[in-house]
C-alpha cells in the first residue's frame, strides 16, 4: 500500500469497494461481494470500506450501528481479507469522503440523481420522507471512489448506474476545471454476477434490513441455524429438474441451486446435472452440509474476533491511517483546483 496518488505499477490499479453496517452480513454479502474482493488483492491495491456514513441515509440504531460496523470488519478478515496488506477502515474515520461528497453535491446535477432506480426503490412511495443523504448518497459513493483516485470498482448489477454517475462526476469535474484530476473508474465484473435470493421469496433479494431472519443466512450463523433456515426455505412439490431450462417459473429452486453452485464452485448447468431429479428433501441436506462446511470456519473465526473487538479496532486504525494518507492529499489538490483559500492549520 503506498500514500502516493497511483497505485505502484506491478499492479493493475486500486480497487475501492465498501459495505454498509446495516445488519448482519449474509451469504449473498459473502458470494456476491466478500468473497470476490479476497480473490482480487492480489492483483490490485485495494481499499475496504465499512460505509458508516452510507448507512444512516436509512435509520439505524446507535449502538446497533457500532456493532454491526465491528461486524463486518470481521467479515471481511475472517473471510480471508489480508488487513495488512489493503486498507480496511471505517468510513467516517477519512473525513475526506464527506468534504468531498460536498463539492460533488455541486458538481452533479439535479436531473443526474433523479435517473437513479436505487433512491425510486429505497424510498418507495413516501419520497417527502426520505432523508436527503438517501438522494445524494451517488455523490458520496462518487467521493468514496475517487478520494482514492480508484482506477476500478467492483460492483453489482445494482450498483453500476452509481458507477456511470461517478464517472459522470469525475469527467465533469475535470471539464470544468480544465485539468485532469480525476481518472475514469472502471468497473471490475466479479464471477458470474452471482445475486443471491430471499430464502422465503425467490423474486427478492436476500438483504440484511429483510425484517424476516429466515430470509437469509448470515455468516454468523451456526450449523443449526444454517439446517434451520435451509429446511424451512420455500420451495415447490416438484424434484430438480434435469436442465437450466426446467427451472423456469421455479424462482425458489433456482435460487437455492444457484448457491449450491455457488459454494461447490460449480457452474449452474453442472449442480442441475449434479442434483437433477432429487427430491427437495435430499437436496436441502447436501445444501445444509455444504453451507456449514463453507461458512463454518468464517464463522467461527467471526466469533473469535467479535470476542476481540480491541484487535479489530485496531486493524481498522491501521486502515483508517492508510486510507488518510492517500485521501487527504487529494482532497488538497480538489480544494487548491476549486480555488479555496488554503486553509490556516
Ligand atoms: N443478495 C445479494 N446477492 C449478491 N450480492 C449481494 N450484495 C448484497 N446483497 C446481495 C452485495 O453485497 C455488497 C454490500 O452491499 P451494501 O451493504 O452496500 O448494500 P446492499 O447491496 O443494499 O446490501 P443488503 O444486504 O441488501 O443491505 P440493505 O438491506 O441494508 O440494503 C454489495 O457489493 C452488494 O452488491
Amino acid at each position: 500500500m503506498t500514500s502516493g496518488s497511483t497505485p505502484p505499477a506491478a499492479l493493475k490499479g486500486r480497487i475501492l469497494s465498501g459495505i454498509q453496517p446495516t445488519g448482519n452480513l449474509h451469504l449473498g454479502n459473502y458470494l456476491g461481494a466478500i468473497r470476490n474482493w479476497s480473490a482480487l488483492q492480489k492483483d490490485y491495491e485495494c481499499l475496504f470500506c465499512i460505509v458508516d456514513l452510507h448507512a444512516i441515509t436509512v435509520w439505524q440504531e446507535p449502538k446497533e450501528l457500532i456493532r454491526a460496523t465491528r461486524e463486518v470488519a470481521a467479515g471481511y478478515i475472517a473471510s480471508g481479507i489480508d488487513p495488512v496488506a489493503n486498507a480496511l477502515f471505517v468510513q467516517s474515520h477519512v473525513p475526506a469522503h464527506a468534504q468531498l461528497a460536498w463539492v460533488f453535491n455541486c458538481v452533479a446535477r439535479l436531473g443526474w440523481l433523479n435517473r437513479m432506480t436505487q433512491f425510486k426503490d429505497k424510498a418507495g412511495k413516501n419520497r417527502e420522507a426520505a432523508s436527503a443523504g438517501l438522494y445524494v448518497y451517488p455523490n458520496l459513493m462518487a467521493a468514496d471512489i475517487l478520494v482514492y483516485k480508484a482506477t476500478h470498482v467492483p460492483v453489482g448489477e445494482d450498483q453500476k448506474q452509481h458507477l456511470e454517475l461517478a464517472r459522470d462526476i469525475a469527467q465533469k469535474f475535470n471539464n470544468d476545471y480544465g485539468v485532469n484530476l480525476f481518472p475514469l473508474p472502471e468497473p471490475v465484473i466479479r464471477g458470474p454476477g452471482m445475486r443471491v435470493m430471499s430464502l422465503r421469496d425467490g423474486s427478492k433479494k436476500m438483504s440484511k434490513s429483510d425484517p424476516s431472519e429466515f430470509s437469509r443466512l448470515n455468516m454468523t450463523d451456526d450449523a443449526d441455524a444454517i439446517a434451520g433456515k435451509v429446511r424451512k426455505a420455500t420451495t415447490d412439490p416438484n424434484p430438480l429438474p434435469d436442465s437450466v431450462e426446467g427451472l423456469e417459473g421455479r424462482a425458489e429452486a433456482a435460487n437455492l441451486l444457484n448457491i449450491y453452485a455457488a459454494l461447490t464452485d460449480q457452474t449452474l448447468e453442472q449442480a442441475v446435472a449434479e442434483q437433477a431429479g432429487q427430491q427437495f428433501s435430499q437436496f436441502k441436506a447436501k445444501l445444509t452440509d455444504t453451507a456449514v462446511t463453507v461458512l463454518g470456519p468464517i464463522n467461527a473465526e467471526m466469533k473469535r474476533l467479535m470476542n476481540d473487538p480491541a484487535e479489530i479496532d485496531a486493524v481498522l486504525k491501521r486502515g483508517a491511517d492508510k486510507a488518510n494518507a492517500i485521501a487527504e492529499p487529494v482532497l488538497a489538490e480538489v480544494y487548491q483546483t476549486v480555488g479555496f483559500l488554503p486553509g490556516i492549520r
